[in-house]
C-alpha cells in the first residue's frame, strides 16, 4: 500500500486529483481507516505492532500530502499568473473617437478668420417669414428674381413663411437689432427645392457677412475678401471681382480666387477658366438700408453670401456634394484632426 499510495501522489498535479487520492488513502472510508478495522482479525499478540505500523504509514502519508498539496499549490499558482499576465508594453487599442463634420470644421475656420478681422459670428432662424427673405432684401412680390431662390415654402398665403433659401435675411434682422457700426458673419442652413446634382444640394450651408458703417467702400469689400481667400487657400491666391446681379445689392460682384487645381484647357475644376467662384456680394442696397430704417445717406455698407460646401470641396478636392450628407464614416473620418 504504501509504495503505491506514494506513487500516485506523485503523479497527483492537480488540487482536484490530490483531493481524490486523499479520499482514496486517507478518506473516512479510505484505505488506512480499512486496515485500522482489520486490527480485530490480527492476533491479540500481533495487535499492539500491526497498530503502530498503520499508525506511523498514516503519519507518514499524512506528512507527504501536505507537502504535495504546498508543490502543486504553487505550480498552479505560476501557471496561472503566467497565463493572466498583462504585457504593459502592448501599444493600447486606440479608441473610437467622433470628428466634426468637415462643413463644421469649414464653419469655424471661415468664422475663425472673420472674427480676426472684426466681425461678430451670429445666427438666425431656418424657418423665416418672406419679408425677411425677400421683401426687406428688395424681393417684392412679383419681381421675377425671386424664383431665383427655387424656395420651399411652408405657408404661402398673406403671412408667407419659408425655409430660408440663404442666409440673406440675417442682414434685416441684424440691422434691425443694431445701430451701425455693424460687422456680422452668419453661418447656417439653407434649403431650395432644386434638383440635386454633383454640386448642389437641396439644403446646404453659406456664411453671410455684412459691414455697415460711415464712409464703407468697395475697396474694403475687395481688401477684407482678398484677405478672407489668402488665409484660407495660401498667400499666394490670386483674387477676381466681376460684375453680377443680385437685387439687394448695387453694384454687386461675384468674387473668384485663381484655381488652384488648374490644368489649364482641361481643367475639371475652373473649365479651363482659371478662376474659381466662391461667392456673391456688393455694396448694401440703398432701399435695403431704407427698410430697416437707416439714412443711406450717412451709412453704406457690403454684404457677401458663399457656399460653405463648395469651400470644403475646393480645399480638399472633394468631387461630389452629396458625401457630405450620406453619414458614409469612411468619408467623414478623413477630416478627423489628430487630438
Ligand atoms: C445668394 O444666395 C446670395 N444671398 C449671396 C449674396 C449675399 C449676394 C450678399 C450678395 C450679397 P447664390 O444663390 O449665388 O447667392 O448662392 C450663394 C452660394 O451658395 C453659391 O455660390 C453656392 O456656393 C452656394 N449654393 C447655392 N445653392 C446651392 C446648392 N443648391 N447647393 C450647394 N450650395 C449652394
Amino acid at each position: 500500500i504504501r509504495q503505491q499510495a506514494l506513487a500516485e501522489l506523485q503523479q497527483a498535479s492537480s488540487t482536484t486529483a490530490l483531493a481524490e487520492w486523499h479520499g482514496r488513502y486517507l478518506g473516512r472510508r479510505g484505505e488506512l481507516t480499512q486496515l485500522m478495522r482489520r486490527i480485530s482479525q490480527v492476533p491479540p499478540e500481533e495487535r499492539p505492532a500491526y497498530g503502530q505500523a498503520v499508525n506511523a504509514l498514516k503519519e507518514e502519508l499524512t506528512a507527504r500530502f501536505e507537502q504535495r498539496e504546498a508543490e502543486v499549490k504553487r505550480s498552479e499558482l505560476s501557471q496561472r499568473l503566467a497565463a493572466e499576465a498583462v504585457d504593459v508594453t502592448l501599444p493600447g487599442r486606440p479608441a473610437d473617437v467622433a470628428g466634426l463634420h468637415p462643413v463644421t470644421q469649414m464653419i469655424r475656420e471661415v468664422t475663425t478668420i472673420f472674427n480676426h478681422l472684426g466681425f461678430q459670428t451670429v445666427e438666425g432662424p431656418e424657418v423665416e417669414y418672406g419679408y425677411y427673405a425677400f421683401d426687406a432684401l428688395n424681393i417684392p412680390q412679383d419681381h421675377p428674381a425671386r424664383d431665383v431662390w427655387d424656395t420651399i415654402f411652408i405657408v404661402s398665403d398673406q403671412k408667407e413663411i419659408v425655409l430660408r433659401p440663404h442666409t440673406s435675411p440675417m442682414q434685416i434682422r441684424t440691422m434691425e437689432r443694431r445701430q451701425p457700426p455693424v460687422r456680422v458673419v452668419v453661418p447656417g442652413r439653407c434649403y431650395r427645392f432644386e434638383a440635386v446634382d454633383a454640386t448642389h444640394e437641396w439644403h446646404f450651408h453659406q456664411i453671410e457677412g455684412l459691414a455697415v458703417d460711415e464712409h464703407i467702400t468697395m475697396a474694403d469689400l475687395k481688401g477684407t475678401l482678398a484677405e478672407f481667400a489668402r488665409q484660407l487657400f495660401g498667400q499666394e491666391r490670386k483674387v477676381r471681382f466681376r460684375c453680377d446681379y443680385f437685387p439687394f445689392v448695387e453694384p454687386g460682384v461675384d468674387f473668384a480666387i485663381d484655381c488652384m487645381f488648374c490644368r489649364g484647357e482641361g481643367c475639371r475644376v475652373c473649365k479651363g477658366t482659371g478662376w474659381i467662384e466662391i461667392l456673391g456680394a456688393g455694396m448694401v442696397h440703398p432701399q435695403v438700408l431704407r427698410n430697416v430704417g437707416y439714412d443711406p445717406e450717412r451709412y453704406t455698407g457690403w454684404a457677401f453670401g458663399m457656399g460653405v460646401e463648395r469651400l470644403v470641396m475646393l480645399k480638399y478636392g472633394v468631387p461630389d456634394i452629396r458625401l457630405f450628407y450620406q453619414g458614409d464614416l469612411r468619408f467623414l473620418a478623413q477630416f478627423n484632426r489628430a487630438l
